[in-house]
């Protein structure tokens, strides 16, 4: 019977992928039905028996009223058939709720055969998608294929995040020291929000990303143009394209606008940095540190350093919380912020609203 009932469940609406509703996001995996039902079967279950019961109690209260001081009827007595009966329809309830929930579950825990593989770093406040495949690494979005299964292996930098794609109702903690999966195969080409749901401290809300499902003839084009996209610019391209493809690992911390935050602001960084015009907690300034003979022979080591190392100095009226991005970034994408930070003034708006495309065309 439960099973008859499922399949009835099943085929109502499956894999039309519905649109947003007022309740919930669009449907944008194959998964996503299957999990909407669960929560429907229970919803409506909740609905049916709030109704029920509420409508009961009303309607005994009105019956069952004490008339007068005379009116006292007789203790309740024991009945076999209501109690059974009061049994056994729950019990096939939870059954049905049962059976519908591990389909899903064990749907959302197996992933097929054949899924193409994506590293994933969360880190405070972004998100690192690594495709070996292509060797591509993508900051604050994610490119995947349309109907095909894609598999996120998934670790954490620092502390607990959680990924979570509403539209494919898919969600999996990222554990520092640790590997968790999930899986999602996408039904609809478009862009949808992907953001961590674990609080992971004050830029939290910030920690946001996308998902770019692009039709499945086109990723690998896509994804071969972004792998050589760096590899291939001259100097004077680099500084465009390193404001819109590494500047995203940046911006929860620095801003482009001269705002203060977790890290000193980019705007102006290049002056202060080629004057020496930075003080450090321990009481030193970046000027003595630079020219021949010392730490820093151009002030762009200093840069390279505030990367690669950034716990050798800590500039003064912040915390050591930048991440250190070595191994993270070619020394080709290093190159590209520090030429970023010299002619930024082209790239962004007084507002500190970037201005130009990767390609350097203007906005
Ligand atoms: C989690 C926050 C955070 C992120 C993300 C972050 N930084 Fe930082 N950064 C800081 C903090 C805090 C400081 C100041 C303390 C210090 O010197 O380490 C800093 C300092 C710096 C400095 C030295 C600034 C100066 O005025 O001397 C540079 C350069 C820098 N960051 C570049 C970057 C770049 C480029 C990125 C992205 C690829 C980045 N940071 C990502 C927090 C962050
Ligand atoms: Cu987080």
């Amino acid at each position: 019977m439960t099973n008859l009932l499922l399949k009835t469940l099943m085929a109502s609406g499956a894999g039309s992928g519905k649109d947003a509703t007022f309740w919930m996001p669009e449907q944008a995996s194959t998964v996503a039905h299957s999990v909407d039902l669960t929560f429907d079967v229970i919803t409506w279950i909740s609905y049916f028996f709030f109704v029920l019961i509420t409508g009961a109690l009303i309607w005994f209260i009105v019956k069952y009223q004490r008339k007068g001081h005379e009116a006292v009827t007789e203790g309740p007595v024991h009945n076999t058939t209501i109690e059974v009966v009061w049994t056994v329809i729950p019990l096939l309830l939870v059954i049905v709720i049962f059976v519908v929930g591990l389909k899903g579950y064990l749907n959302l825990q197996e992933a097929p055969e054949g899924c193409y593989e994506v590293q994933v770093t969360a880190q405070k406040w972004s998100w690192t998608f690594d495709h070996p495949d292509y060797a591509v690494t993508q900051v604050g979005e994610l490119t995947v294929p349309e109907g095909q299964p894609v598999r996120l292996i998934m670790t954490s930098n620092d502390l607990l995040h959680s990924l979570w794609i509403p539209s494919f109702r898919v969600k999996m903690d990222a554990i520092p020291g640790r590997y968790t999966s999930l899986w999602f195969e996408a039904t609809k080409t478009g862009t949808f929000q992907l953001l961590c749901t674990e609080y992971c401290g004050k830029d939290h809300s910030k920690m946001l990303a996308v998902v770019n499902v692009v039709p499945k003839e086109d990723f690998k084009p896509h994804m071969v143009k972004l792998a050589s996209e760096y590899e291939d610019m001259s100097l004077e391209q680099l500084p465009a394209y390193a404001i819109n493809r590494l500047y995203n690992r940046c911006q929860s911390c620095h801003s482009l606008d001269g705002s203060d935050n977790t890290g000193p602001t980019f705007k102006g960084l290049w002056d202060r940095v080629s004057k020496g015009d930075v003080n450090f907690t321990n009481g030193d300034n970046l000027s003595n540190l630079l020219g021949d003979g010392t730490d820093y022979v151009q002030p762009e080591n200093y840069i390279r350093e505030s990367l690669v190392n950034p716990q050798k100095h800590i500039v003064q009226g912040y915390l050591g919380a930048m991440p250190s991005f070595q191994g993270q970034l070619k020394e080709k994408q290093i190159t590209a912020l520090i030429e970023m930070f010299k002619r930024l003034d082209e790239l962004t708006d007084a507002d500190g609203n970037v201005i130009v495309n990767t390609d350097g065309t203007p906005r």
